[in-house]
């Protein structure tokens, strides 16, 4: 299917209502006679000519997976425990190798978690821009954790009235952390579209998810560090095999969200949210495998139209699913699931879980799976913004309904972990 829309036929439309007069209102002698409609015609033309085009042709392609969701409520052979209540709009979740892990609020607080138990004082609390999207959301955990003894954090800030987001680290110093330096500063933002999402990858880079702030055009120029995935060393340098000798690793993204390497291949996952009425398109929410420069087309494209230069997704959910944080499923308790690809989501409250296989030098997707809901109804959980694997093995996912476009129940907002079916005597620590 490959539709069309230019955003321009709407004001053309109100351009020839205007001169034509409604034909419902229209009085004796308000006729398009030829001389009128030429006329018209002549008008729109010099618009056509003059002005630099302000159109949208998005070109929007296909899904490019073979296979269908199906609706697993239960799960498959797995029970969801609660683990911890009571945040406040947890983005992101990092356990610490000795026991301990942390968990961002986007109000702009960092939890310590210790001994399965949530410290009431906060680990740190960061001046944040709290509104719309933006606020504290990503963390990472430096790689080489504890000798290099730092936690990095984005938000969005202010600065003279503008919106910006940053990425900082923090020494940690057990029961609190301290600010130690900015690694990238001043990426311009706004009130949605902030990215957020950090890891470090096996290179021992990090990156960073950037949204385009809702101007699109910033996502296809390489001199924009928004709509991009940022590749900087974990002091913020660039990196030398980086692509266009700046932090830019890929480009034309609309608003990244997860970031996961395969266990096996070490290819980079990202999800990203699809257009919310941009060309008069909605959904068509993306899987991307990340590859080092390539242009995943936003916004000239969406969905998976297979036009040059841009890359294709490797899912399309043509409904808003909206992704939030995705991970992979490493070797251990949860063995059924080794190396499928989960995918946290927003307004459809589901859990995904993504069987992969590969065919030749790429991968297919062999399933698709959405836990947690029964179908076109509300989820067990509500609205999932982060999934990640524990040092136990165990998947942990973060609930975001007090994020002001949810339900909040009872204890919301909550962390819940993912074990085997066999582990159901499991009280909780
Ligand atoms: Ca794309």
């Amino acid at each position: 299917m490959i539709q069309h829309d230019r955003l321009t036929h709407r004001p053309m439309l109100h351009i020839i209502n205007f001169m034509t007069g409604n034909p419902l209102s229209s009085r004796p002698g308000d006729g398009a006679t030829p001389a009128r409609v030429a006329g018209i015609l002549l008008v729109i033309l010099s618009i056509l000519l003059s002005a630099p085009s302000p159109t949208i042709a998005m070109e929007v392609g296909p899904i490019p997976q073979t296979v269908q969701d199906r609706f697993l409520p239960e799960g498959d052979n797995i029970v969801v425990r609660p683990w911890i209540a009571g945040l406040e709009v947890p983005w992101s979740l990092v356990f610490l190798p000795d026991g301990r892990a942390l968990v961002s609020e986007r109000p702009g607080r960092i939890r310590l978690i210790t001994a399965g138990a949530l410290e009431p004082r906060p680990w740190a609390t960061i001046d944040v821009r709290n509104v719309g999207e933006g606020g504290l959301m990503g963390l990472a955990l430096h790689p080489a954790f504890p000798e290099q003894p730092y936690v990095y954090a984005m938000y969005t800030y202010t600065q003279k009235g503008e919106t910006m987001n940053r990425v900082v680290r923090l020494k940690d110093e057990g029961n609190t952390g301290r600010l130690d330096r900015v690694i990238v500063d001043a990426i311009p933002g706004a009130r949605n579209h902030n990215g957020g999402r950090i890891a470090f990858g096996p290179d021992g880079m990090l990156y960073v998810g950037t949204g385009e702030k809702y101007e699109r055009k910033l996502a296809q120029d390489l001199n924009s560090l928004n709509g991009k995935i940022l590749r900087v060393t974990p002091e913020g340098d660039v990196p030398r095999d980086n692509p266009f000798n700046s932090r830019v690793w890929s480009w034309g993204h609309r608003n990244p969200q997860g970031l996961a390497w395969h266990p096996v291949t070490g290819e980079l996952f990202a999800s990203e949210h699809g257009p919310s009425g941009e060309a008069l398109i909605f959904g068509n929410d993306e899987i991307n495998i990340i590859v080092r420069g390539a242009n995943y087309g936003w916004p000239e494209v969406a969905g998976a139209p297979s036009i040059r230069p841009y890359r294709d997704p490797i899912i399309v959910w043509k409904r808003a699913t909206p992704p939030g944080g995705i991970t992979f499923c490493r070797k251990g308790p949860l063995s059924h699931l080794e190396n499928d690809l989960f995918v946290a989501t927003l307004r459809s409250n589901a859990l995904i879980r993504v069987k992969l296989k590969r065919e030749g030098d790429r991968h297919a997707v062999s399933a698709i799976e959405r836990w947690f809901v029964p179908g076109d109804v509300e989820g067990r959980y509500g609205r999932i913004r982060d999934i990640v694997q524990g040092p136990d093995g165990y998947l942990y996912f973060l609930t975001s309904n007090r994020d002001g476009r949810g339900r909040p129940a009872e204890g919301d907002d909550r962390i819940y972990r993912i074990m085997p079916r066999q582990d159901m005597s499991y009280q909780g620590r």
